[in-house]
């Protein structure tokens, strides 16, 4: 008689630097009978999952047994070339309670452009009451470079918000009411078009670098950027010229090339950049333990999970 491996003989590896203890009860609990290990380099070798956050080198190559290895994030970006690490897929959270989040921040970003709000606020400090005229929304036409699992979601709040919603991604989509441009051929005019930028893309080696000087200008005079994705993918230097120039009228930005932010970095202090600490989209512990145990449970019964990071692509 064939024998099937149930769920509670599994043996689980953890690899969180912060947070263990908050992930080991919440993974204890979401899988009751299966055993949740910190990762050793003795535990590795033995465990049928690997559940990590920024491993160190040794850390996949020990994974010798593992079915598959759970990345504690949606972007897979601080493991570089799984692939060559270990066969076994690597799986990252999708929304997990991110898009919820996102959406706030974004349509707060967008909301508090869109309605001037900062202009008021200035008006407030000099004490001076001058109201303005109605912008058109048609006027306002939000471009989301990304269209998965965050982007498409912002995507469709802002439709319900009313704005003008296009989206670039390496495929074409399909969202109602949302206009879509695809790959690079179509990157210029989508930027062209677009009033309010939000970054929401993996880094991976296509993107990097992505929004540097010559790209941020073909934003409209007078945009704005969100970049909520990775600090890399846009390049700082440029981004901040085309404030100082007038070019681009203000940032936000919650993820940085180096984070935390070091001191002395010219968004601290620049009037037209608000910083936030990566804070866009935290990873919520017991939805992405629920999450990923209910991924391991699939797996165990021969089914397929989403979220599966392509190693051609890298995301
Ligand atoms: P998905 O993989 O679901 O979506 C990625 C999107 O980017 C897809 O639409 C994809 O296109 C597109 N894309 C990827 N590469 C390219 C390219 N070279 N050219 C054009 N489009 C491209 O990811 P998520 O939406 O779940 O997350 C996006 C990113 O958000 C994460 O990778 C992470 O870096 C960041 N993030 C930030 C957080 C924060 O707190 N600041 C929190 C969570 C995530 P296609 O659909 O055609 O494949
Ligand atoms: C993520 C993040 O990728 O928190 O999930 O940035």
């Amino acid at each position: 008689m064939p024998t099937t491996r149930r769920v509670d003989a599994l043996r689980i590896a953890l690899y969180a630097p912060s947070d263990a203890e908050a992930w080991t009860i919440a993974l204890e609990r979401a899988l009751p009978q299966a055993r949740i290990e910190p990762w050793s380099r003795e535990a590795g070798p033995d465990a049928d999952y690997a559940i990590v956050w920024r491993p160190l080198p040794d850390v996949l190559p020990s994974l010798r047994r593992a079915k598959a290895i759970f990345n504690l994030g949606a972007g897979v970006d601080a493991i570089p070339e799984p692939g060559a690490q270990t066969r076994a897929p690597l799986i990252r959270l999708d929304d997990a309670g991110m898009a919820e989040q996102m959406i706030e921040y974004v349509c707060h970003a967008a909301l508090r452009c869109y309605r001037e709000v900062d202009v008021y606020a200035e008006q407030q400090r000099r004490a001076v009451r001058r109201p303005r005229p109605r912008a058109p929304k048609r006027e306002f036409a939000i471009g989301i470079l990304g269209a998965g699992v965050l982007g498409g979601a912002v995507a469709e709040a802002l439709v319900r918000l009313r704005f003008p919603v296009r989206t670039w991604s390496r495929t074409r989509k399909e969202l109602p009411d949302v206009t879509s441009f695809a790959g690079m051929a179509e990157l210029a005019s989508f930027l062209a078009g677009t009033r309010f930028l939000v970054c929401l893309l993996p880094l991976t080696d296509a993107t990097r670098n992505l929004l540097d000087r010559a790209r941020l200008s073909l934003l409209p005079r007078g945009a704005s950027v969100v970049n909520v994705a990775r600090g890399p993918i846009v390049v700082d230097a440029d981004l901040v010229a085309l404030l100082d120039e007038g070019h681009l009228a203000g940032a936000f930005v919650d993820v940085f090339r180096d984070e935390p932010l070091p001191p002395g970095h010219p968004f601290w202090h620049h009037p037209r950049v608000v910083v936030t600490p990566h804070v866009s989209a935290v990873t919520l512990i017991a939805e992405s333990a629920e999450q990923i145990a209910d991924k391991i449970r699939r797996l165990e019964a021969g089914l397929p999970v989403a979220g599966v990071v392509d190693r051609v692509f890298g995301y």
